[in-house]
């Protein structure tokens, strides 16, 4: 199974936390994706790679994505094998990116506001929505990542940690100083089911990354 480019929706922006409700509080809640990590880590520009089409809006001005933005897509199935999965097909799932957190130029009342929408968020989110964390794979772990994480710590839900921007690590000790970062974060978090080290510029790392969503995805939909 593969995610279907042709499916792919931009649904709407939300603006109000208040009105998240709507998405989860549902007799059946979405299965689906969470995008969320510091501002210019490249969410927007992961969204595109996996789905397989230019929908989120990219920018080198840091902080561009200011709303909650839902997509839907769909999962595209190997013609040839006729199983569950394809059956299942049809799912619509959801995709939310959020705003970037971490940007040094914001102000006390817009942090209220994101520590606000945190709060009400991972009071609703259902176990069935992947949270993705984003970090750049140059800074892991900046302070504004521990705050994040901090929000849905105790909570049933399952994330993973993808570090973007591997090209960017151009020399093998910039590439093994985070290698021998990961058991650490792993260890202190102990909230990342996988981390991944991806580039949504190259494509690289990015097989195996969907792998694990598209698995996730499917987990939820044939046990419904
Ligand atoms: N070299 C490299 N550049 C990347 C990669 N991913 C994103 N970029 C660049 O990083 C910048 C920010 O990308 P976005 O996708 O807009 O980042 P974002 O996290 O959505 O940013 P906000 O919405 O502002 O929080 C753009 O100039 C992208 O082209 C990558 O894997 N490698
Ligand atoms: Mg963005």
């Amino acid at each position: 199974m593969q995610f279907d480019p042709n499916s792919v929706k931009f649904l709407r922006a939300i603006v109000n936390p208040v009105d998240l409700r709507g998405v989860f509080v549902v007799p059946s809640p979405p299965v689906g994706l969470l995008m969320a990590g510091r501002s210019n880590v490249g969410k927007s520009s992961l969204i595109n790679t996996i789905l397989g089409r230019e929908i989120a809006r990219v920018s080198k001005t840091p902080g561009r994505t200011r709303d909650i933005n839902l997509f839907e897509f769909k999962l595209r199935g190997d013609k040839t094998v006729i199983n569950e999965a394809n059956i299942q097909a049809n799912s619509k799932f959801l995709l939310i990116d959020l705003p970037g957190y971490g940007h040094a130029e914001v102000s006390k009342a817009e942090g209220a506001r994101w520590s606000d929408l945190l709060a009400q968020l991972f009071d609703i989110l259902p176990p069935t929505m992947l949270i993705l964390n984003i970090q750049d794979a140059r800074h892991p772990m900046q302070e504004s990542d521990r705050i994040f994480l901090k929000f849905f710590k105790n909570r049933p839900l399952a994330a993973s940690l993808i570090f973007n921007k591997y090209d960017k690590l151009t020399t093998q000790s910039e590439r093994a100083r985070l290698n021998n970062f990961l058991p650490q974060i792993l260890k202190e978090s102990k909230l990342f089911r996988k981390m991944y080290l991806v580039s949504a510029e190259s494509g690289q790392g990015i097989p195996e990354l969907h792998e694990e969503l598209v698995n996730f995805l499917l987990k939820y939909t044939t046990s419904r």
